[in-house]
């Protein structure tokens, strides 16, 4: 009889042959048995035949844009409601009734591998606010605990990880007690991996001699982990119907704005997208445009060096603004029942292939950490489930009220700590302004989301003609 490890190997190169990836046993007998078994759950993970097709087919997906020269500006909801089918004040009574009668949700998905911010934790645990340096985890835990303690109820956090931040996430909020929010109330779950291949040969790379080179799947993987994890079953078992989903790296998120749920609940709409009003083309947001009268998100970086579209999203009207004006900022509201019936179908969502540099061994088993683009890796967008969704909708917000993002380092020219914690302040300044206080010149303020979490809010806490000359923090 062979030895276990030897039918082992041969069990998985009956899996690996017929696909091209036997090379991926090549170091099999210098592997300890440790390293065996995890190398075979990795094989036995992946779907040789998926990764063979996707990568066959990698150069027909350019022609997935092909309909983007049709593309037309998406009806929305403007910050000008003058010509909207609800008004905002409609908007807000709609969405309060719903927050009120307990049936909302939360997503956040803080996978990933967070590199261009040179952070070396989760990205939610950047200390971010200007004054307190809480991290953004606490600011969004405290926005929905505040959100709850307004409307009498409570709102379950969904959280996604990744592999590379899912440990010290699940530290993080064990150690500071969830911030606050109830055990019951806070779902950590996992996306998944996909293995990155060599661009020009489609084999599949190895990390080490023992282990493939694997990256999260895209945070459209939140709708496979999501079934996987029984957070779908828990969000049906709780009676929640709508979900508010947003990205860790926006600390100036409206969590569950009222206005932003009701015009979804308003227009019966299965996926609502916030959106602002870009300014340049090629702005590092999603572009939210109709095609053949469906909503399709067509990402940032698809368009760079596509010359026809990027001229067709270069046009601009007659006031300087530009046509396809919609940029996504990555915040949605999401029908449960929708995603439900999107996780049972097995190809809802499309893969997009990125040529990244992904550090692997070669065949002699030499460590190679190249300089150029040497793979491709393979993610699912969250917002491909759009032209799915029965009547979604745009919903226009003024950056200033809804979006700074942290995305990179200090000394970059947008996006860093210190334009964010810039944006979170001079929010916070007006609303104290509006409230009557005089906030000095250059001095920081920052208002904890439990103390007041709008400028109406604020209004009733603050004494007007409130003289503020340091930084404060006002908790
Ligand atoms: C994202 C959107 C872009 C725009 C912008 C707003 C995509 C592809 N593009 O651009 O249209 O809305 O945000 O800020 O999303 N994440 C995961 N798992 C993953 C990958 C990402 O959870 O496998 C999370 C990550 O934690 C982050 C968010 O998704 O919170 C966005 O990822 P990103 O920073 O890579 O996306 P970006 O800035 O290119």
């Amino acid at each position: 009889m062979a030895p276990l490890s030897e039918t082992m190997k041969n069990d998985l190169l009956a899996v690996l042959a017929p696909h091209g990836q036997e090379h991926l046993l090549a170091f099999w007998d210098r592997l300890d048995e440790v390293k065996r078994q995890t190398l075979t759950e990795q094989i036995r993970a992946i779907d040789f035949e998926q990764i063979e097709r996707l990568y066959r087919n990698r150069r027909v997906q350019r022609k997935l844009h092909s309909s983007a020269v049709r593309a037309e500006p998406p009806a929305a909801f403007r910050l000008d409601a003058s010509k909207n089918r609800f008004s905002p004040d409609q908007a807000k009574r709609r969405g309060m009734e719903a927050l009120a009668a307990g049936r909302l949700g939360v997503v956040l998905v803080a996978g990933g591998q967070g590199t261009r911010l040179g952070f070396e934790h989760p990205k939610g645990m950047f200390p971010i606010a200007p004054v307190s340096r809480r991290s953004l985890f606490q600011i969004h835990v405290e926005k929905l605990i505040a959100v709850g303690r307004r409307h009498g109820v409570r709102i379950p956090l969904y959280l996604m990880t990744s592999p590379a931040t899912h440990n010290e996430t699940a530290k993080f909020f064990a150690e500071n007690n969830r911030f606050g929010l109830a055990e019951e109330d806070l779902h950590i779950f996992c996306q998944g991996t996909m293995p990155a291949v060599d661009a020009a040969t489609g084999k599949v790379l190895l990390e080490e001699p023992g282990r493939i080179a694997l990256s999260p799947d895209g945070h459209g993987g939140m709708l496979s982990a999501m079934d996987r994890s029984a957070a779908l079953d828990d969000i049906h078992n709780r009676g929640v119907e709508q979900l508010f989903y947003f990205q860790v790296d926006n600390p100036l998120v409206e969590v569950c704005s009222p206005e932003f749920v009701g015009y979804h609940l308003l227009a019966g709409s299965e996926l609502s997208s916030q959106v602002v009003a870009k300014r340049a083309p090629l702005e590092p947001l999603g572009n939210v445009v109709a095609v053949d009268g469906r909503l399709v998100v067509i990402e940032y970086s698809d368009l760079a060096g596509d010359e026809k579209l990027v001229k067709i999203f270069s046009e601009r009207s007659a006031d300087g603004s530009l046509v396809l004006w919609a940029g996504s900022i990555a915040v949605h509201m999401m029908d449960a029942a929708f995603l439900r019936r999107m996780a049972d179908s097995a190809d809802a969502l499309p893969f997009h292939l990125a040529e990244k540099k992904a550090p692997h061994i070669d065949q002699a088993g030499r460590l190679i950490e190249p300089t150029e683009p040497n793979a491709v890796k393979f993610e699912r967008f969250i917002f491909d489930l759009i032209p799915a969704a029965e009547n979604a909708i745009v919903v226009e917000i003024d950056p200033a009220d809804g979006f700074a993002p942290l995305k990179n380092a200090t000394g970059a020219k947008t996006d860093t700590p210190e334009h964010v914690k810039a944006q979170m302040s001079a929010q916070h300044r007006r609303w104290l302004t509006r409230a009557g206080a005089k906030v000095a010149d250059d001095v920081t303020v920052e208002i904890c989301p439990m103390f007041a979490l709008d400028a109406e809010e604020l209004a009733g806490k603050i004494e007007p003609g409130t003289r503020v000359t340091e930084p404060t923090y006002f908790c």
